[in-house]
């Protein structure tokens, strides 16, 4: 059977995106990612009759990362990496929810952070963006289990607007190894231990399959919200207290992390940039070598040999050196590349 879609609907799409000024932008095929995700968190739960799927991005900038890396600052990120970025795709979510419903279709729009109170499954957004991303084949899974993308790596974040409209879908899926070189830097630099590729997760889409790291959703909230003196030793901005780690939390147990138990310093920072996460750590985004390589390749000639493109990064003891490989076996063999 063919399907129809509107091509010249689809072109409008991709046009009011980049106006909207997202970096990047793509269709997912709503059937790809019924067939991918979990029950309850499938676009046909979330809107009845969903075909389409648009994929907007927002570059992270780097320097917002390289800073951190270097155990400088990590507010530049906390905004521009996560609070601020993700009010920026709430405003391309809503306008593209508007212009696709003043044109008679139905969308749902999903905001761009965060998990529903009252969610069925602790850690899962109504539609995974990432998953949403590999579809539009504009990003695959690197093993970290971030979307990456060609153009910057680990570097950027997603959202997806899903809709009633017939727009064409991607034609072809990125494969892992094609974004993604297994060096394991971001394994090694998670400092939560809450990655894990032993064995990995396996995502079948299409006809592909992606495997990436198990991610610990109680272990990576408990560093990213600022609860551990571990997360970016040796940086200005380490958390100096260390809340005990408690397996599933209570939500009373969970306030009183936040509120009571955790470093100030933190607490206080969070509200005032309403980063509403700390440290939001981030150290499997900026360790990425598909980020930094990313940010490598897109400098003008004349400036490849200053700003970031030493590789220094901080240490435990506060100093700065170059970045020492991971052990990458593992890696290698994963994405078919010993
Ligand atoms: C919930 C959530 C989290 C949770 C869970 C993450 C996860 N892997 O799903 C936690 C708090 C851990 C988290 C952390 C981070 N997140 Co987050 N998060 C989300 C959110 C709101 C929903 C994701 C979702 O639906 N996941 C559920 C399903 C679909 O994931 P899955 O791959 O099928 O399965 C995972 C789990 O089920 C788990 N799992 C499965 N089986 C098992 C078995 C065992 C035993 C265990 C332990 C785990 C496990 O591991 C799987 C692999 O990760 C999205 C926004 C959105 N709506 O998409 C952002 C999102 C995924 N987060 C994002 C980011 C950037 C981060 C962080 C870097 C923190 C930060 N500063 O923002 C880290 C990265 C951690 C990592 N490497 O995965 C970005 C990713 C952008 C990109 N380029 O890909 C998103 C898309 C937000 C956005 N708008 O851009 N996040
Ligand atoms: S955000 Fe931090 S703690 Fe969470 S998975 Fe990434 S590196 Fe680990
Ligand atoms: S750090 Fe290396 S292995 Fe990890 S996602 Fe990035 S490129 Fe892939």
């Amino acid at each position: 059977m063919t399907i129809a879609y509107d091509d010249a609907l689809t072109a409008e799409v991709k046009a009011k995106a980049q106006e909207l000024g997202s970096c990047l932008v793509g269709i997912a095929d709503a059937e790809l990612l019924n067939a991918a995700l979990t029950e309850n968190f499938r676009p046909e739960d979330v809107l009845p009759g969903c075909r389409a799927l648009v994929v907007m991005s927002l570059h992270i900038p780097d320097g917002a990362l390289e800073i951190m890396r270097r155990g400088k600052a990590a507010y530049s990120y906390n905004l521009f990496g996560y609070a601020y970025l993700n009010r920026e795709l709430d405003f391309i979510i809503y306008r593209m929810s508007n212009f696709l419903e003043e044109r008679g279709y139905a969308t749902t729009p999903i905001p761009a952070r965060g998990a529903a109170v009252g969610a069925p499954k602790k850690g899962y957004g109504m539609i995974s963006y990432r998953h949403a991303a590999v579809a539009a084949g504009i990003a695959s899974f690197g093993l970290n289990g971030i979307a990456l993308t060609k153009e910057y790596g680990s570097r950027q974040r997603f959202v997806a607007v899903p809709t009633t409209a017939p727009l064409r879908p991607a034609e072809r899926l990125l494969d892992q190894a094609e974004v993604c070189d297994g060096c394991l830097e971001c394994i090694g630099h998670c400092s939560g231990g809450a990655l894990s590729l032993n064995p990995p997760h396996e995502c079948k889409m299409g006809d592909k399959v992606y495997r990436y790291a198990r991610s610990d959703y109680d272990k990576c909230i408990h560093t990213s919200r600022g609860l551990s003196s571990k997360v970016w030793q040796g940086a200005a901005f380490n958390p100096k207290v260390d809340v005990p780690f408690v397996e599933n939390p209570t939500a009373a147990q969970y306030y009183d992390q936040l509120w009571r138990d955790r470093d100030g310093a933190v607490r206080v920072s969070e509200n005032s940039e309403a980063t509403y996460g700390a440290t939001l750590c981030g150290r499997c985004m900026a360790f990425c070598t598909a980020g930094h390589e990313a940010m490598k390749r897109r400098l003008r000639d004349d400036q490849k040999q200053t700003g970031y493109t030493d590789d220094l990064v901080i240490q435990p003891d506060g100093s700065l050196q170059p970045l020492k490989p991971q052990p990458r076996q593992l890696g290698k063999e994963l994405l078919g590349l010993a």
